[in-house]
């Protein structure tokens, strides 16, 4: 596989010489300063594209493109979004990239509660807490109706929460949940916005009533209508499964399992319909067997994020280390390296460890975290091809 990374553009402090010297190949970035729906216009790609080039690297990815909320709930703009959306896609390929990932998760793209949870050796990771979640939706939010999506368990434990948690642990939380995780992937709530609870508010009301076969429908409205200018344009659009893999604060989540992927691809039967293989986010749900999948959907991926996670008895998730946990990158790596050798890869979050705490860099994307785990699935990519080389040596 390519291996590709995710880089914020030249802003970010992570730079493409930084990533020549540590033998990424292939880039995984977006035009992160145009507002979401806007076209992506040709000359602006075209600058950032050279910008890579002129680095010794290539533009492999787009991640994302983002879909418009009002295309995932159907509001009344949503086909001159769409319209939009086609312009981006046709002058993406102009510019020699093919290959662009996105999402259909409603409001919150991913979830965590815990941006720096500590591991004994010093250095920390991602998590996801379903009381610390629960006590947001509860206490936080006050979604109504929200009691009746948790069990006895987790409201006993976000009524004691209620009675422990401080105000800047409150306000921690929900930059977890809202604010830092969300501001530099889809631009929906930023560190910008004083009153991003009640945004999220405004914004969650938008899919009220919403029901997973609407939001089916809508995802199928959206293929059909940007599948002629794929074809047409040789674009390879590749959908990101939810993460967590269940539905949050009411809001349906329909990238979650194996009938939820086959019937996506199916619903418009297509190459350039494909999918991103985030093993990270299928790990985080006990229904997902991960190298099963990959087995399964290989052929219809044009992307894949190599990340672990391990759930706890009480049913959180942490970010495992690259070799560990419930994804088997190992045995991943081997089924794509054999069914799908080309296609581009990228190490998926990392943590944060050596000083990477003090670099300011966007949560789950540090250096040295994402480096070390670049580093060990480039062997186990080396092993992998080895061994399939002295398994069939005429290959
Ligand atoms: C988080 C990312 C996601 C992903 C989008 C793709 O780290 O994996 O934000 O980029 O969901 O559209």
């Amino acid at each position: 596989m390519e291996k590709t990374w995710r880089w914020f553009g030249k802003k970010d402090a992570i730079t493409l010489t930084m990533l020549r010297q540590i033998g990424v190949e292939g880039i995984v970035t977006a035009l992160h300063d145009v507002p979401n729906g806007e076209i992506w216009q040709e000359h602006d790609i075209r600058e950032l594209r050279d910008y890579i080039e002129a680095a010794g690297l290539r533009w492999s990815v787009v991640e994302s493109l983002p879909v418009s909320e009002s295309i995932k709930y159907g509001g009344a703009d949503r086909d001159a979004l769409i319209q939009n959306y086609c312009r981006s896609l046709e002058n993406l390929s102009r510019c020699g990239i093919h290959t662009v990932c996105y999402n259909f998760m409603p409001v919150l793209d991913w979830a965590r509660t815990d941006l720096d949870y500590a591991w004994a050796d010093g250095s920390s990771s991602l998590y996801f807490s379903r009381a610390r979640f629960a006590f947001f939706d509860l206490y936080i939010l006050k979604r109504e109706g929200a009691e009746n999506d948790y069990s006895d368990a987790e409201l006993h434990a976000a009524a004691e929460l209620e009675q422990t948690m401080t105000d800047d642990e409150r306000r921690a939380l929900i930059d977890a949940i809202i604010v830092k995780t969300q501001g530099f992937v889809n631009g929906n709530i930023t560190e910008n916005d004083s009153q991003p609870v009640e945004l999220f508010r405004q914004l969650l009301d938008l899919y009220k009533g919403m029901t997973p076969a609407r939001l089916r429908e809508n995802l199928q409205y959206f293929l059909e209508a940007v599948m002629p200018t794929c074809r047409a344009f040789d674009m390879n659009l590749c959908i990101h499964p939810d993460d967590p893999p269940m539905p949050l604060l009411g809001l349906p989540r329909i990238v979650t399992c194996d009938d939820d992927i086959d019937w996506l691809l199916h619903c418009v039967d297509d190459p350039h319909n494909g999918l991103t293989f985030c093993c990270g986010s299928l790990s985080a749900g006990a229904h997902n067997d991960v190298p099963a999948l990959a087995r399964k959907y290989a052929t219809r991926t044009h992307f894949v994020h190599l990340r672990s996670t391990d759930i706890l008895p009480n049913g959180d998730f942490i970010e495992a280390d690259h070799l560990h946990g419930r994804a088997r990158l190992v045995e991943v790596c081997r089924i794509f390296e054999r069914l799908n050798p080309t296609l581009p890869m990228r190490v998926d979050h990392g943590r944060t460890m050596l000083g990477d705490d003090k670099c300011g860099y966007n949560a789950g994307y540090s250096f040295h975290g994402r480096m070390m785990g670049l580093a060990q699935m480039d062997g186990v990519m080396a092993a992998v091809k080895e061994m399939e080389h002295e398994q069939n040596p005429n290959q």
